[in-house]
């Protein structure tokens, strides 16, 4: 059985060694390598090229390096029928969690007034709410959306979160459907992006949205945290929102072009906190071990686990 390494702007030759070592009577090969397109039952792919399944005629399942497999489900050569894993992993998790829970209590905690005092030398108390006085609304409630909620309400804040279908969870109020979303932003302080990128999320995070948001709770305006995919936010008018007050503050760690280019308003913004897509990552070890463990028991059993919904894009 031979498995193919397509993973670009990610060192393949170090993940293609750790695939060899994991998988002994599995042949791997990364696109250096000469192989044959019949031969490859498994692909591996992280932000696959156009040519990235050409050819590829006996392929079984393919594993996506990430969490999000917008770059995989959108693919204009997409195999069709062909199940797709993707990543799902408790450390993956934590690590979304952490970045979440840093940008929520920074917003909470006033970041971006204090930020400006300092450069004016100005102290000026203010003690910000306590935190069950502050509404934090999670977009997507799956793997990350309910982790980041339970953890969350665990530091007291008021979490409700809004997906496709009502989730049941403990201690978070939920709002599902597109019917309840104008009612869940109007709860909402602090917006939170967890959602896949797809069609109907496209351009979520737009001035439209940001209206609709609670407006008498943060005292800088409310604040949006962005950790899923750039395609979610309208970057044109986060800059606008950021700069007329509609928002607050915004903490943005994807973008619709990345490296977020040199001509893009939101880096002179004071009010705007970019990471460079590092709120979570694949991480090699579990990633192999994942899909080692996967590979195992699908030619032990035909299971596969963490079967994306291709007709919902997630
Ligand atoms: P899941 O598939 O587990 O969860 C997705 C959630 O979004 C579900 O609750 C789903 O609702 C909800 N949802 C999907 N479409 C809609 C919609 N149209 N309206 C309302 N709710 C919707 O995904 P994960 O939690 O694992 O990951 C979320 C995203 O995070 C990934 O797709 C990826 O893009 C991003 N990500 C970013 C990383 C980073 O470093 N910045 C790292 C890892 C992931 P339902 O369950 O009802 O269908
Ligand atoms: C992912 C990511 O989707 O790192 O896993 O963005």
């Amino acid at each position: 059985m031979t498995m193919l390494m397509h993973l670009s702007d990610v060192n393949e030759q170090e993940w293609a060694a750790a695939f060899r070592q994991a998988l002994p009577n599995h042949k791997i090969v990364t696109r250096q390598d000469h192989f044959d397109p019949q031969e490859i039952k498994y692909i591996y792919v992280w932000k696959p090229e156009d040519d990235a399944f050409n050819g590829l005629d006996n392929l079984e399942v393919i594993f996506s390096l990430g969490a999000g497999v917008d770059g995989i489900v959108k693919h204009p050569r997409l195999p069709k029928n062909i199940p797709i894993v993707r990543f799902v992993d408790d450390e993956l998790t934590q690590c979304m969690t952490d970045y979440v829970v840093a940008n929520v209590t920074m917003h909470h905690r006033q970041a971006t007034r204090y930020k400006r005092d300092q450069a004016q030398k100005n102290w000026s108390q203010y003690y910000p709410e306590r935190a069950s006085t502050i509404n934090v609304g999670i977009m997507g409630l799956g793997q990350l959306g309910k982790d980041a909620a339970e953890k969350l309400a665990m530091l007291g804040y008021n979490v409700a979160g809004w997906s496709r279908s009502p989730k049941g969870i403990d201690g978070i109020t939920e709002f599902s459907g597109v019917d309840q979303f104008d009612a869940f932003l109007a709860r909402t302080d602090i917006l939170v992006c967890l959602l896949p990128y797809t069609p109907e999320t496209e351009d979520i995070l737009c001035l439209e949205t940001f209206k609709k948001l609670r407006r008498d709770a943060l005292p800088g305006g409310p604040c949006i945290v962005n950790a899923a995919r750039g395609g979610h936010q309208n970057e044109e008018e986060i800059a606008v929102a950021l700069k007329d007050g509609t928002l607050g503050a915004a903490s943005l760690d994807v973008f619709k072009v990345e490296p977020l280019p040199a001509e893009s308003p939101l880096w002179a913004l004071d009010n705007c906190y970019i990471t460079p897509h590092i709120a979570a990552i694949s991480g090699l070890d579990a990633g192999v071990k994942l899909v080692a463990d996967q590979i195992n028991r699908y030619e032990a059993t035909g299971e596969l686990r963490h079967l994306v919904d291709v007709s919902k894009g997630y």
